[in-house]
């Protein structure tokens, strides 16, 4: 098996370099050709969080266990895991809704000779998808994008699929309850987008795109709603500005 990823037609993310009408951010095949640049260039962090998903994958992956990653886009954790984990037996499931992302997904899966391995890749919406026998859940930046009112469910079924002994990892964007802190951390952040070559422009289009469908909320209320559905420990392992990952077991 291949160790590197040899997509290299992964484009340049410029989709809000010109002035534009208002419209909300969807992860359509335009997102998706771009979303490896993308990411990389918007999430401070990024690489470290998806190695070390992967580290901690390989910890808590079970023998005869499924590992899930709930909005897997182009699957930068998913693979991150498939490279780590020793386990012989186990199922690694990656979940998007996005067509554009999974169809992606699977030409890269099928290119780095893991098409017939333990990866499955489902085009279906969290809300709904099947979860069982989990060791690991994965949902990176993902929780960020589902409306408010479905969240508290989705992480009580989560639970309910998961073994005792097993973590969900979970990354947001975040809010902070200090509104001088809200706005230093909002602020450093956009420096950090600058500094990855974004212009202003681009960082107020593609802010205003987000605003509606990317609802970041406190650590606090994320650890109170993982607190309530059932996991006994809780803790920021990772941060950086307005971004943060978290771990959870059960
Ligand atoms: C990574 N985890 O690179 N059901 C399924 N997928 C969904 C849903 C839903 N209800 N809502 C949103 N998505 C990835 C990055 S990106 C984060 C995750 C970002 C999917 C959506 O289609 C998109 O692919 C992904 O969640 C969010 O580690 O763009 O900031």
């Amino acid at each position: 098996m291949k160790k590197t990823d040899p997509i290299a037609e992964t484009k340049r993310d410029n989709l809000f370099a010109e002035k534009m009408l208002p419209g909300d951010f969807v992860f359509d095949d335009k997102v998706a050709q771009v979303f490896d640049d993308m990411i990389n260039r918007s999430v401070p962090g990024y690489s470290t969080i998806i190695a070390m998903i992967g580290v901690m994958a390989e910890r808590y992956c079970r023998d005869n266990s499924n590992i899930y990653d709930l909005g897997c886009s182009l699957g930068g954790a998913t693979l991150a895991v498939a490279h780590k984990v020793t386990v012989k037996h186990y199922s690694l499931i990656a979940i998007d809704n996005s067509a554009a992302m999974i169809s992606r997904l699977q030409t890269r899966l099928a290119r780095l000779n893991f098409a017939n391995a333990m990866i499955k890749c489902r085009c279906e919406d969290i809300l709904n998808t099947e979860l069982v026998n989990a060791s690991v859940v994965i949902l990176n930046f993902t929780l960020q994008f589902v409306p408010v009112a479905s969240r508290e469910a989705l992480i009580r079924r989560i639970y309910t699929g998961m073994r005792p002994g097993g973590i969900l990892i979970i990354s947001e964007k975040i809010q902070f309850p200090d509104a001088e802190l809200n706005r230093l951390f909002i602020d450093l952040y956009h420096g950090f987008k600058e500094n990855m070559g974004y212009s202003k422009l681009e960082i107020s289009q593609k802010r205003a795109a987000l605003e509606q469908v990317l609802i970041p909320e406190t650590i606090d209320l994320h650890r109170q709603r993982l607190t309530a559905a059932g996991f006994h420990s809780v803790d920021v392992w990772f941060q950086c500005f307005n971004f943060a990952s978290m771990v959870a077991c059960k």
